[in-house]
């Protein structure tokens, strides 16, 4: 009951800028890891799926193997360098064994990537698992957790046509009122308005 009351005054109140699901047009770059690659190849069809589905055409879109999870956010701020690419797409699996190795790199590869996208302004798109076990990564690979290689997929979509709306949006506000090419704006009032007030002088 509450929720019913509460979301159409969401709604109206608050105008969001955001990403819409269409990859039409964008380039993205996939970068997938070797190590358990019998994961994160079900990641890579998962999210190649989701970005072919969404309208992405398969000649703008790259893929970059490398050999484990920690080699990701290098190659990931290689490829985000080259500006060719509207968002990248980091697929790898990391699963706890019985060394310290996971919890090394774990810190190092989600650190790595985020700041790949804030120094850079690319987006990129989070897709790597980190597990406590084989099963919890196969479940994370399609089967009872859906398959993270597609949200990431969606996530990179949504995220690379976000940062296009506020890009936009900021270059039509540079842009003075008069001179916008949006309908309804100010020029076409002032110019109805003068219109009709010099009708109504020649009427006087
Ligand atoms: N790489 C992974 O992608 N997943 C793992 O679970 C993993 N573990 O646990 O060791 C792993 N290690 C390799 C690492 O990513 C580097 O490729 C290697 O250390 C060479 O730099």
């Amino acid at each position: 009951m509450k929720i019913e009351s509460i979301e159409p005054i969401l709604k109206s109140q608050f105008a969001a800028i955001e990403g819409s699901l269409n990859a039409v047009g964008k380039r993205f770059a996939l970068v997938v890891s070797r190590f358990n690659a019998f994961i994160t190849e079900r990641l890579f069809q998962s999210a190649l799926d989701g970005l072919l589905r969404s309208g992405a055409n398969k000649k703008n879109v790259s893929l970059v193997r490398v050999p484990g999870a920690f080699e990701i956010p290098s190659a990931a701020r290689t490829l985000a360098e080259t500006k060719k690419y509207d968002a990248i797409i980091c697929l790898g699996c990391l699963i706890r064994g019985d060394t310290a190795h996971y919890d090394v790199i774990v810190n190092e590869v989600t650190r790595g990537i985020g700041q790949s996208a804030q120094e850079t302004g690319v987006p990129h798109a989070f897709g790597v698992l980190t597990c406590d076990t084989l099963e919890q990564a196969i479940d994370r690979a399609g089967l009872k957790m859906g398959n993270k290689g597609f949200e990431a997929a969606l996530a990179a979509i949504e995220m690379a046509n976000l940062k296009q709306a506020v890009t936009d949006q900021e270059k039509q506000k540079q842009i003075p009122r008069s001179a916008r090419n949006d309908k309804g704006s100010d020029a076409k009032k002032s110019k109805t308005k003068s219109v009709r007030t010099s009708a109504s002088k020649k009427r006087k």
